[in-house]
């Protein structure tokens, strides 16, 4: 089983694919993740990465699906994956599409995280204490949500029209949320899958 994790910064995606990938038994991909390893490695490359995601700008399509591409042909990826981060622009998405194709599989579910965005920003804020990550300044998390807004939210009309999208209200403790998106894929999933 292959799903994806759309929303917003802040909205969960990251919180929401811990307990998912335990529950549901299937492989965690994060392109955030991915690529904040990336930007340690030092190179030329990581260099680019840092230069556009403390600016809260997507990185490149290309180098997206390289370290996608890259990280899907590791043997452990066969049996499914949960997609955390990508698809982000339509391109992606079509791109997501040729490339799980071309190994003989396909896109099952698209869960889109949904909240206010003033919540989503108290979110980020209060991780910015903790964390201390570089893309969570209030002048950084308002640019990543223009860029959502614009980029990214247009791929919930394209997953509904596919009828893959499952919408899901990210307001609430992570709990809550957890539970809301079992409930809209167990009726998808195959009982052997779904763990607990
Ligand atoms: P991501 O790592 O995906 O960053 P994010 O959108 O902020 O989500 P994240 O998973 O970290 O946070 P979450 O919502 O779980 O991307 C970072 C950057 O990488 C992007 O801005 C972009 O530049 C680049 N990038 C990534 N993928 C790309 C792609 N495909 N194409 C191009 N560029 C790409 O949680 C946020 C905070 O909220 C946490 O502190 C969490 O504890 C808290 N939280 C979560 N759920 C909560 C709840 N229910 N209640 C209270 N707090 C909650």
């Amino acid at each position: 089983m292959i799903i994806t994790l759309i929303g917003p910064p802040g909205s969960g995606k990251g919180t929401q694919s811990s307990r998912l990938t335990k529950q549901l038994g299937i492989p965690h991909l994060s392109t955030g993740e991915l690529l904040r390893e990336a930007k340690r490695e030092g190179s030329s490359r990581s260099r680019a990465i840092a230069e556009r995601i403390d600016a809260g700008q997507l990185v490149s399509d290309e180098l997206i699906f390289e370290l996608v591409d890259e990280r899907l042909s590791s043997p452990m990826y066969q049996a499914g994956c949960l997609l955390d981060g990508v698809p982000r622009t339509l391109s992606q998405a079509r791109m997501l599409n040729d490339l799980l194709r071309a190994r003989g599989t396909k896109l099952d579910h698209a869960v889109a995280l949904i909240a206010p965005q003033e919540d989503l920003v108290q979110r980020l804020l209060a991780r910015a204490l903790t964390e201390g990550r570089t893309d969570d300044t209030p002048e950084t998390i308002n640019r990543r949500m223009q860029i959502y807004d614009w980029e990214t939210a247009p791929l919930l009309d394209y997953y509904r029209l596919h009828k893959l999208l499952r919408l899901v209200s990210a307001e609430g403790t992570p709990d809550e949320v957890f539970h809301r998106v079992m409930s809209v894929l167990q009726p998808h999933c195959w009982c052997a899958t779904v763990r607990g």
